[in-house]
């Protein structure tokens, strides 16, 4: 077999056992490892880092790290120091990279071929992007979209629209966007996009920009490719254009965590984790006889608002041979998940509750 692979420099802190790791800058949670709590642990969490990380010696004194702020009356340099006075809030979100569920297109998607695990609940503290627009004058006039800029050092040689991570949002994420320096109540490491982030509650991971440098109030989305063509759904074989719906809000989504090979016959507990997007969660339906038939499954722990996930548990009586367990979730708006998958060239959005169940086998 394959030699397992050992965690990056940067992200060696991480919990090894815990991960899949796909290459240096694409680590997942095994599916087993998500465990029933609302928060993930730090050592447990998916990195997808795009391009080599800042060093991390950025994060040793975080308050001086600078962001600049553009398309707003008053348009300024403010240090992390400096924003740490102007407001703060504490949010949990859900964190889910767009090709999430990748690995279950039958048509071969390009790019990591991520399970269920490029996905974790976190908690974020930062300042409200809102306070900081507000101290600054407010956005200028035709602001549509908020385009931040990630803070790492571009490789030579090649066109930096080409590389850069620079993600522009429409700016209805104002009301809930923040600017974080603290993860799961320490330091925003530098593996997570520390000193500073962008955070779009209910967005997918592209758009939480780490290592900002730069946000600007602009009326167009940035040419950047990883805007312009990049995260793009589209049909098989199509290449990425603007035109195309970007990977913004996520869709409403769940996956089972437990039991995923074996059981014994008799009362099992099914556990699983469900969010909404930017929609809060209504409830969760579990099935043991592959979708024939469902019970609601009941939320554990505490609800940490409409941006965080929530586990879920249902005990079910299950008599010897194989069984195919599904969970589907829907949202307070009425939107659950669909059977099926969408097709799309780079495998983004998968929500489907059919290819997302596991077969377990009781004895
Ligand atoms: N940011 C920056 N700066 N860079 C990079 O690379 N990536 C993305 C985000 N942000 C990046 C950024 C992605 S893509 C994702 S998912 C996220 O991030 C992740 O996170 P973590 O922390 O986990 O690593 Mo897909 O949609």
């Amino acid at each position: 077999g394959e030699e397992p692979k050992s965690l990056p420099d940067y992200a060696a802190w991480k919990e090894r056992n815990a991960l899949i790791v796909h290459s240096a800058n694409t680590m997942e949670t095994k599916r087993g490892a998500i465990g029933n709590g609302v928060i993930t642990a730090s050592d447990r969490l998916f990195v997808r880092n795009n391009l080599p990380a800042p060093p991390e010696a950025v994060t040793e004194n975080p308050d001086v790290w600078e962001v600049n702020i553009e398309g707003v009356k008053n348009p300024r340099t403010l240090t992390v120091g400096e924003l740490k006075k102007m407001g703060v809030t504490t949010t949990a979100s859900v964190l889910q990279c767009s090709g999430n569920g990748r690995a279950f297109f039958p048509h071969g998607a390009g790019g990591t071929q991520w399970s269920v695990g490029a996905a974790g609940c976190v908690m974020w503290t930062g300042v409200p992007l809102k306070d900081v627009v507000k101290a600054l004058g407010g956005t200028v006039a035709g602001a549509k979209y908020i385009t931040s800029t990630g803070g790492e050092t571009l490789p030579d040689g090649l066109d930096p629209k080409t590389v850069v991570v620079e993600r522009s949002v429409p700016t209805r994420a104002l009301e809930t966007a923040m600017l974080a320096w603290e993860m799961n109540d320490e330091p925003l490491s530098n593996t997570h996009g520390g000193p500073l982030r962008m955070v779009v509650p209910g967005y997918y991971g592209v758009n939480n920009v780490k290592y900002v440098k730069n946000i600007a109030f602009t009326e167009n989305q940035t040419d950047a490719k990883i805007q312009a063509s990049g995260y793009r759904i589209r049909d098989v074989g199509v290449k990425g254009a603007p035109d195309q719906p970007s990977m913004w809000e996520m869709n409403v989504k769940s996956w089972v965590t437990a039991p995923l090979t074996t059981g014994s016959s008799g009362r099992n507990m099914i556990y699983g984790v469900a969010f909404g997007g930017t929609v809060a969660l209504e409830k969760v339906d579990v099935s043991v006889d592959g979708g024939k038939t469902w019970k609601q499954a009941r939320f554990l722990g505490p609800d940490l608002g409409p941006h965080a996930w929530r586990p879920f548990v249902m005990a079910a009586d299950l008599q010897p041979g194989e069984h195919r367990i599904v969970s589907r979730a829907t949202d307070v708006e009425g939107n659950s998940q669909p059977e099926g998958r969408t097709d799309n060239e780079r495998g983004y959005g998968h929500n489907g509750w059919k290819d997302h169940g596991v077969t377990v086998a009781i004895s």
